[in-house]
């Protein structure tokens, strides 16, 4: 793989535990309103998938969002401001953290319902499919919202209409505070797949070398009309559940600081990437640098306009 790509992997990754170590820090400051939830430690399922992907190809975000949107090249600035709730932010401050969306992007959005992204996903890639773009759309989904009947509709939807999509379900052990191990019985969500008739892979979510090439299979089947395919993916989050609202007593002890030790993505990617130290800190340093001005620039940031407050809606007021 070229040196690039690599270092494309590596600056993506980065770029995905720098924001959420910083926001994790910025939150008991005040200043960032409504919920967030982390995304450190999944960052190879985000940067795996995107790196397969094109830009005018779409992707579906779950609530656990800022990776894949960052992933999929969201401006981190503009999501700051997002998050901050102010002017210049990506929803021009009115999504926040768990609506964030960028349609020049193909980010569809964050989105606040478990398992909302998958039928937005078979939308878009029937959109694709009616218009005979080659466009490809994937939807992340969470291990507990593969089991809201959204994502079993999805899966019928894009089966049996042979949809361009790809289904990400991001196993990170917990819904919530509920384990995998009672709400899907420590069954794989990728045997379903079976059911369906559709390809399925499980693979290592913290290693983005499986993640990446599992991706391109399966975004290269439903480019060239293939149909849909799932790729479950395994990777534990290094926060709680959402940031202020989860002393995390259901962790095994130890749990989080073993997974920080040997489960994480962007240590395992950088013993097996291969790439020089001097490229590695130079991305370090530009990406830190990116992650202040973004917090500097949306703490410095005005609030949007009170006469936009009903701009951006469906109706009229
Ligand atoms: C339809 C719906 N039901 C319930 C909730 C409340 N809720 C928010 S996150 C969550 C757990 C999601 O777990 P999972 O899909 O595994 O994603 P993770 O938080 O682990 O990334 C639940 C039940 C919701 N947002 N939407
Ligand atoms: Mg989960």
């Amino acid at each position: 793989m070229a040196q690039t790509e690599l270092l494309e992997a590596y600056r993506v990754m980065r770029t995905i535990r720098a924001f959420e170590e910083r926001v994790h820090e910025e939150l008991p400051n005040g200043g960032i309103p409504g919920a967030v939830h982390l995304y450190a430690g999944q960052e190879a399922v985000a940067a795996g998938v995107c790196a397969a992907l094109r830009e005018s190809d779409y992707i579906a975000s779950t609530h656990r969002g800022h990776g894949h949107a960052i992933a999929k090249g969201c401006d981190i600035t503009a999501m700051m401001l997002e998050l901050y709730g102010k002017a210049g932010g990506l929803c021009n401050g009115k999504g926040g953290s768990m609506h964030i969306a960028d349609f020049s992007k193909g980010m569809l959005g964050a989105n606040g319902v478990a398992a909302g992204g998958a039928p937005l996903a078979c939308g878009s890639a029937l959109s694709a499919k009616v218009l005979g773009r080659d466009q490809v759309s994937v939807a992340f989904v969470g291990d507990g919202a593969a089991n809201q009947g959204s994502f079993a509709e999805s899966l019928t939807l894009a089966t049996v209409w042979n949809l361009p999509v790809v289904f990400v379900v991001e196993d990170n052990f917990y819904a919530q505070a509920t384990g995998t191990r009672y709400h899907l019985k420590g069954l794989d969500v990728a045997r379903r797949a079976e059911a369906y008739g559709i390809p399925a892979a499980t693979v290592d979510g913290t290693d983005w070398f499986a993640v990446h090439a599992a991706a391109e299979e399966a975004v290269e089947r439903a480019r060239s009309g293939g149909g849909p395919s799932l790729i479950e993916c395994k990777a534990g989050r290094f926060f709680g559940h959402m940031e202020g609202f989860d002393q995390q007593g259901y962790r095994g002890e130890g749990e989080v600081e073993r997974l920080r030790s040997e489960q994480d993505p962007l240590t395992l990617f950088t013993a097996k990437a291969g790439l020089a130290e001097p490229d590695l800190s130079e991305v370090d340093v530009t990406v830190d640098a990116a992650v202040e001005l973004a917090v500097a620039t949306a703490k410095a940031a005005p609030e949007p306009e009170l006469s936009e407050l009903l701009t951006d809606v469906y109706v009229s007021y």
